[in-house]
């Protein structure tokens, strides 16, 4: 599918059904189903585990999991499950939460020893009353459920922590290491909307720190009705602006996905310059799906791409961004 921009740059624009014409803003493209996007370019791999479900005209919620999975479970993945970055003392702690169709949904905070979050997040969603658990609770509850314990930091993400601690200075680098956080949405054949987001979190993050991935409304959102959206970067400001809970109202008041991703950032953009601080070293980037399967992203700075797996095949789109 062609963004924005494409549709512009071709002469295409005419050509394409619009949906809403005549209401300020509106600029939504026709999407198909099933669908799924992801965060990055790792989302190939991650995107054709959840094409298989969706093919075959298996669940959206069966499709982010198995989807997200597949990164977690990689450890050349740093940002993510097993082989993810550890904090600044050397702990791996793992962030997830999932959404499904009928806006129900689950997370984990702070989960140490367990690789796979996001199916500890859908158990906490199924099989509890609750919606989040963190820490050692949740450690128990994965425990409980019968996921394997083991130890998260491989020799790889050793090392790096190791070169990082001759310096010890915290200062976030984009598009590096907050790279590769993995946010899923997908609409089924049924046009069942779900999303999950799952993270190892900021690198070198203190020893407790929970960023947005695991929250719901800020990492991932999804209204059934409407649309989803997911973030990653820097969570601090995803948190601050409400992100992903804001794209999906902007959607809802007849935003394409990719200006709803972009009034988000803009939104943080705005705060920052209200307090005079600067982005330089600040990224954060948003992806949506609209309950119509129509998708966009965008970031604050260049260099968030984002994978699809539609009807058109499974590639990597450059997200449009701000700077
Ligand atoms: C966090 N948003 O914990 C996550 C990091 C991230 O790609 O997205 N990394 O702040």
């Amino acid at each position: 599918m062609l963004n924005r921009k494409q549709f512009l740059k071709t002469g295409l624009l005419g050509a394409i059904p619009l949906a809403g014409i005549g209401c300020t803003n509106v600029n939504k493209y026709t999407g198909s189903k099933p669908v799924v996007i992801a965060t990055w370019n790792t989302a190939i791999k991650a995107n054709k585990a959840a094409w298989e479900i969706l093919d075959k005209g298996g669940y959206a919620l069966d499709a982010v999991e198995a989807g997200v999975r597949v990164e977690e479970d990689d450890p050349k993945n740093m940002s993510v499950g097993y082989g993810g970055r550890p904090d600044r003392e050397g702990n791996v702690s793992l962030d997830a939460c999932i959404m499904d169709d009928k806006g129900e949904c689950g997370a984990v905070v702070f989960l140490q020893n367990y690789k796979n979050p996001i199916s500890v997040a859908r158990k906490v969603m199924e099989e509890t009353p609750h919606i989040m658990l963190a820490g050692k609770g949740a450690q128990q509850f994965a425990k409980d459920q019968g996921f394997e314990e083991m130890d998260l930091l491989t020799p790889k993400a050793k090392e790096a922590w190791e070169e990082w601690l001759k310096t010890s200075e915290y200062k976030p680098v984009v598009n590096i290491e907050n790279h590769d956080t993995i946010g899923m949405l997908a609409l089924d054949l049924n046009g069942r909307l779900s999303g999950a987001c799952t993270t190892s979190g900021a690198a070198w993050k203190m020893h407790g720190r929970v960023g947005d991935s695991p929250l719901i409304g800020a990492g991932l959102f999804v209204d059934p009705e409407i649309g989803g959206a997911c973030a990653t970067g820097l969570g601090e400001e995803v948190v601050k602006t409400a992100g992903s809970a804001l794209v999906v109202e902007m959607m809802r008041q007849g935003h394409s996905p990719e200006e709803a991703c972009k009034i988000a950032v803009d939104r943080i953009i705005s705060r920052n310059k209200r307090n005079g601080a600067s982005l330089k070293n600040t990224q954060v980037g948003y992806l949506a799906l609209n309950k119509d399967g129509a998708f966009g992203a965008y970031s604050i700075q260049k260099g968030f791409d984002y994978g699809v797996y539609n009807k058109d095949g499974n590639r990597i789109i450059d997200s449009e961004f701000r700077i």
